[in-house]
């Protein structure tokens, strides 16, 4: 049609199509045009949140122009690009981040001060988008960053939930769940597509014939139907034109809606089906390292993967090429084995639809997939019971079957007749019923395999993929550490320390090259220096101590040590331990005389973090923990020396307070358990020394910042398994100081004890699976140092400075550039300023 238009409406369109302009008076204006029309608001009935929906609107206006010319750019181009798989994407808040990463805060602050607003208060009114759960979604938002900030071409994928991660209020102690509905006004950061929409099947049966050569071919007849509707959100980079894009699906009703009632002229039926198709994009399902195993989650993975595949492959259907080329253009990355359908979905597409040899589509598959594994947790891997899986996948369920017997064959050739090789290797687990592991489908279908951390890439290649690197060889077991992006987790979070920073190495450039942060260790031996860098870590525990004030009516002060545990709830992260040990504290503080309590370093406790709905013994150790805090804050033996706290509704918001204010925080998993943990990295970066576990990447924060400033504790990952069995058969007795907590908790110190003895009797003889007692001493030998350490103020500046200093390797940059050079292949396109039409 363009070729078409004459020379003037060409010229017309690109003389409208130019940008808007980024002065005071040009975004001003836009900010108080959106007032007036989009918002039908004038200047007398503004108040803080409409303030904020003006500015998210202007913004998301500058957001859309580099978005358009990105993917303008890129289609013409046509580089290679990766798509990230991932059925969470936790980006919290929006604002101040595209603002920043688009080079517009200063502008929009002095801008949007004018017109009588603070920009703080503008930020502080968005609500979290928080679809994921923890760790997982919270990296795929670090890895969309940084991909966006590398100019890679890349697209994330995933569902645009109606509920994100429930709120969390704390009722008599007990963690309550609330709906997080966050779409109750219009999301700025969304751009519908209603145009694109995609036709997804469930059910119904699978039709075999005969073709034209006499090869038989399948065709899957489905008897549902719902439909994918695309929204877009822009992603920009920090310090560069590109803007990447996370496209979330909505299930909508399709038009004709259940066939089967439709046609048996069941109405009413057919009005059901098409609100259940609504449900599947309702909610996140809320469980970490957990697997739900409901009928409604695997709906939701099909429908999420088919609908992602149907675009990839429609975009790739465009350039022409031969099928064979797939692989050159497309890289798909599984997080985790949620996404693992999309394998079976691409061999279905180009052997049923496409006419593809099986072995060709099989050879097209696995090179365009890579699959991340993120945990060891047996709990966490996910099955699918067959007959659930036919029932709404049914031609799925004949290719996996074939996928299996295609490589049990293989594997039979290399080793034959080991019957248990193929029984531990096959994707199918021979149960009552029987049950499809996806990890196993996951690392068939995939061409590279990947752990998050060393220890864990490690620990993955002798546990539970074991026999598959005996059978694949070692190159296709890889790592790669995870990463934050600093500029959310320093520059955005911790202004004043990011402004030292750059002041101090002289530019910004560090934002992008964070291994240039090593030049602040030069600085340890400069007093004014350190004074400057402690300073900003008061403030920083100043805001905190507000926000404790405000949400948990606690007054603490900011001179205290401030230690910090915050993530989700779960026994093996061993919040459990912690509060043990806060009460082993207790005691310890109450039977001292004045003159040992003055030597005492004064310590603020401070949780915070969601437990799954139904993980009955998570819940209970938040009740212990706000149990706790309840007796010890009102106990006038003890003061201002022992403070504990759960913050409730731990998001991304919070973190960005708490991770800049923390003295110490706490990783101590069990050893072989956290497979890498991020928070960890998000900490040290805002320099707080942590106290863990020889752990996931504490193990990689030790070799960088050094022993002299991080505070490592118990069992090894190696020792779990012998420390376990010593245990259970040989009756290793508890550990004493753990049993006086124990008791304390018996006699009825905080509460009713008859509540926590479940918590309790995870702890008995034989039992204790976390191996708390085995850790107890040196857990509290190592607080211990940390007390000590702290005492000394102008060392522990230096610890501090230093590990910020040694942060170099976490940023995810780094992890995403080894992602693509080493899994995807792919290049940066940097997009030009060129003013696409
Ligand atoms: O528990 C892991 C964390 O150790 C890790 O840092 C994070 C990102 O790799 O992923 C977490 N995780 C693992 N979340 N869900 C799972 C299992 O599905």
């Amino acid at each position: 049609e363009k070729a078409k238009w004459p020379k003037e409406t060409v010229d017309l369109w690109a003389k409208l199509s130019k940008k808007e302009a980024n002065d005071i008076e040009a975004i001003q204006k836009s900010i108080v045009h959106h007032v007036t029309t989009t918002l039908a608001r004038a200047a007398y009935n503004m108040d803080n949140f409409s303030a904020y929906q003006a500015v998210a609107l202007s913004t998301r206006d500058r957001l859309i122009s580099r978005w358009n010319e990105t993917q303008g750019q890129l289609s013409k181009v046509d580089p290679k690009r990766v798509y990230y798989l991932s059925l969470e994407f936790l980006l919290g808040r929006s604002m101040d981040n595209a603002l920043l990463n688009m080079g517009l805060k200063d502008t929009y602050d002095k801008s949007i001060k004018k017109l009588g607003f603070n920009m703080e208060d503008v930020i502080g009114s968005e609500v979290d988008a928080a679809l994921g759960n923890g760790g997982l979604g919270r990296l795929a938002a670090c890895y969309m960053d940084s991909l966006a900030t590398l100019d890679y071409p890349a697209w994330g994928y995933g569902l645009r939930y109606n509920y994100g991660i429930f709120q969390q209020r704390i009722v008599d102690g007990y963690q309550t769940e609330f709906p997080d509905y966050w779409l109750n006004f219009d999301n700025p950061w969304e751009l519908p597509r209603l145009d694109i929409s995609i036709q997804i099947g469930f059910g119904g049966h699978v039709q075999t014939i005969q073709d034209e050569y006499g090869v038989t071919r399948h065709s899957w007849v489905p008897n549902q139907s719902v439909q994918a509707i695309a929204y877009d959100v822009p992603i920009p980079g920090y310090d560069t034109e590109n803007c990447n894009n996370i496209r979330l699906w909505r299930s909508k009703p399709t038009r004709v809606f259940d066939l089967t009632s439709f046609n048996e002229g069941n109405y009413e039926k057919s009005v059901e089906d098409a609100t259940n198709a609504e449900k599947i994009t309702s909610v996140l399902y809320p469980n970490d390292n957990t697997m739900a195993g409901k009928e409604l989650r695997l709906k939701q993975q099909y429908f999420w993967t088919a609908a992602s595949l149907h675009d990839i492959v429609r975009r790739f259907k465009k350039s022409m090429r031969e099928w064979s080329d797939f692989p050159n253009q497309v890289a798909i990355q599984l997080n985790d084995t949620h996404p693992t359908l999309a394998i079976v979905e691409l061999q279905r597409l180009l052997v049923d639809e496409e006419m593809l040899s099986w072995d060709d589509a099989w050879e097209i598959v696995t090179k365009t997939f890579a699959f991340t594994n993120h945990t060891v947790l047996p709990e966490a891997m996910e099955k699918w019971s067959v007959p659930m899986f036919e029932y709404l996948l049914p031609r799925h369920l004949q290719i996996i079957f074939d996928i299996n017997l295609f490589f049990l064959q293989k594997v039979e050739l290399k080793s034959p007749n080991d019957r248990g090789l193929l029984n531990r290797l096959s994707i199918i687990e021979e149960a009552q019923p029987q049950q499809i592991r996806m990890a196993h489908l996951a690392v068939v279908g995939s061409h590279k395999v990947n752990g998050v951390a060393a220890l864990h890439s490690n620990l993955i290649k002798t546990t539970i993929f074991k026999d598959f690197v005996d059978y694949y060889g070692e190159e296709k077991f890889i790592n790669k550490t995870n990463g934050v992006t600093p500029r959310r987790w320093l520059h955005q979070s911790n202004p004043q320390l990011s402004k030292l920073i750059t002041e101090t190495l002289g530019s910004d450039k560090w934002l992008k090259d964070l291994s240039l942060l090593k030049g602040l260790a030069a600085k340890t031996g400069d007093a004014a220096f350190r004074k400057k860098w402690m300073a900003i870590k008061r403030a920083n525990k100043v805001r905190l101590a507000e926000l404790i004030k405000e949400r948990c009516d606690v007054e603490v002060s900011p001179d205290a040590l401030f230690d910090v545990q915050v993530k989700r709830i779960h026994e093996y992260k061993r919040q459990f331990m912690n509060i043990l040990s806060v009460i082993h504290r207790y005691r310890t503080i109450k039977s001292m005389t004045a003159a040992q309590k003055a030597s005492v370093q004064p310590r603020v406790v401070i949780f915070g973090g969601k437990a799954a709905p139904g993980y009955y013994i998570a819940k209970l150790v938040i009740k212990l923990i706000n149990s706790v805090a309840a007796v010890v804050n009102q106990d006038p033996a003890v003061g201002d020396l022992l403070k504990v706290v759960f913050v409730p509704d731990y998001n991304v918001s919070v973190a960005e307070i708490i991770c800049p204010a923390s003295d110490i925080s706490q990783h101590i998993s069990t050893a072989g358990t956290e497979a890498s943990g991020t928070s960890n990295m998000k900490f040290v970066l805002n320099g707080g020394l942590i106290i863990g576990t020889l752990d996931g990447a504490n193990v990689e924060i030790l070799e960088e910042v050094g022993e002299d400033n991080i505070f490592i504790f118990g069992c090894m990952a190696h020792e779990v398994e012998d420390l376990r069995h010593a245990q259970r058969y040989r009756g290793v007795p508890m550990d004493p100081a753990l049993q006086g907590v124990i008791s304390a908790i018996e006699k009825g110190t905080f509460e009713d004890p008859k509540i926590f003895q479940p918590l309790i009797s995870t702890l008995t003889v034989g039992k204790d699976f976390y191996l708390i007692s085995a850790d107890f001493a040196s857990y509290i030998a190592a607080n211990q140092q940390v007390d000590a350490a702290y005492k000394k103020q102008e060392e522990w500046s230096k610890k501090s400075i230093l590990c910020t200093a040694h942060m170099g390797k976490f940023s995810s940059d780094r992890s995403v550039k080894e992602y693509a050079e080493e899994i995807w292949n792919i290049k940066p396109y940097s997009v030009k300023d060129e003013g696409y039409l």
